[in-house]
């Protein structure tokens, strides 16, 4: 029976770790960035969000639309998950109205069940993962005709950086000009294959959940700090263009410098912000002395730490100087922090 049909999708996303940061938006209703950004995307057998949506008309209209995340029941009333939604519905209500013999999936309840591959205690935001996985099942569900550039700009407004997670390899969130948004969306500089011998690391410093959450720790850094007017005018454009070069002639001391250095800008307008956010503790500093101890004992830059709204160290390295990385962090590190080797989580690689 028609009714009783149930469709379904389900579709995976991988998490990404930035190299040039979002922070900042100058629209915070359509997650519109003050800055572009760029980051790699890790490999989905490491890192990954995994929903299936489906959509029945024998749901019960009362229940409305539903989301279990690992497990647990989560709230779909927010702006950012309601504004995906309706973009996504009505998208498929247009294919509706083009071709009346297609199912009126567009009014049917939605149902949505989505699992993290990696534990809360690893540390990692799981909002671009998860809004990425979210918008593309829905999309798989719906039969949209969308790219990953038109299914990019509707996971942004669930969370910007989710829009970067639609994309393998490297990965170029472009700020756009638009005030509808319509081109605040990401591309991808390279696939995966073509640097892929890159690594990342995670240094888990701390798997407690953010203190300031990024929305709200954006929004007092754009209200209150002068040196982000710097950043987003002069240092993140220095920095994108320099970052897809290094990218582009697979230069890793290019590519460690810039991400190093927009590490710690981002993380200066996090301390210029009034009253200030530190997201970094005495651990994540160590973890940046180490990485000069590597880099100064190898006698060139084989390894670049970066930071995001928390105290966890992400350190990219390549996979010849695996050895070097990983061997020496354990050295310099092992004394200091007690129990820390159970918090790495080692050998990512970009995805394809
Ligand atoms: C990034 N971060 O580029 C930066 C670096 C944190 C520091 O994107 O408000 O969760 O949902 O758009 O995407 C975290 O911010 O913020 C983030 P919303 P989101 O990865």
């Amino acid at each position: 029976m028609a009714e009783r049909r149930v469709y379904r999708a389900t579709t995976t996303a991988p998490v990404n770790i930035a190299v040039v940061k979002y922070w900042g938006k100058r629209d915070p209703k359509l997650n519109l960035p003050t800055n572009s950004s760029l980051s790699v995307t890790l490999s989905q057998a490491d890192l990954r969000t995994l929903t299936t949506a489906s959509c029945s008309a024998s749901y019960p209209a009362e229940e409305g639309d539903s989301l279990v995340l690992n497990g647990e029941p989560s709230d779909v009333s927010g702006a950012r998950t309601q504004a995906c939604f309706r973009e996504l519905r009505a998208r498929r209500a247009a294919l509706e109205a083009a071709d009346p013999s297609l199912p009126k999936l567009s009014t049917m309840p939605l149902r949505l069940v989505s699992e993290n591959n990696f534990p809360t205690a690893a540390g990692l935001a799981s909002s671009a993962a998860g809004f990425a996985a979210l918008v593309r099942a829905i999309a798989d569900l719906y039969e949209l005709p969308a790219s990953p550039s038109e299914l990019s700009l509707i996971a942004r407004q669930g969370s910007g950086s989710a829009c970067r997670s639609l994309f393998g390899g490297y990965v170029a969130w472009r700020m756009g000009e638009a005030a509808d948004g319509s081109d605040s969306t990401a591309e991808q500089v390279a696939d995966a294959s073509h640097w892929p011998d890159m690594r990342a690391l995670i240094l888990v410093v701390s798997a407690a959940k953010k203190g300031v959450s990024s929305t709200s720790g954006m929004q007092q850094t754009v209200a209150t700090s002068g040196l982000f007017r710097e950043r987003i005018a002069r240092v993140v454009p220095q920095n994108m263009a320099a970052m897809e070069k290094a990218i582009r002639e697979r230069d890793f001391a290019s590519f460690a410098e810039v991400t190093m250095r927009d590490s710690n800008s981002f993380h200066a307008t996090c301390a210029d912000t009034y009253p200030p956010i530190f997201y970094m503790n005495d651990v994540s500093r160590a973890a940046i002395r180490a990485v000069e101890q590597i880099n100064a004992a190898a006698g060139r830059t084989v390894a670049a730490y970066t930071f995001d709204a928390g105290p966890n160290a992400v350190i990219y390295y390549l996979e010849k100087d695996t050895e070097a990385v990983v061997g020496t962090l354990y050295h310099v590190l092992g004394g200091d922090i007690s129990g820390w080797k159970d918090a790495v989580v080692k050998g990512l690689k970009p995805s394809l």
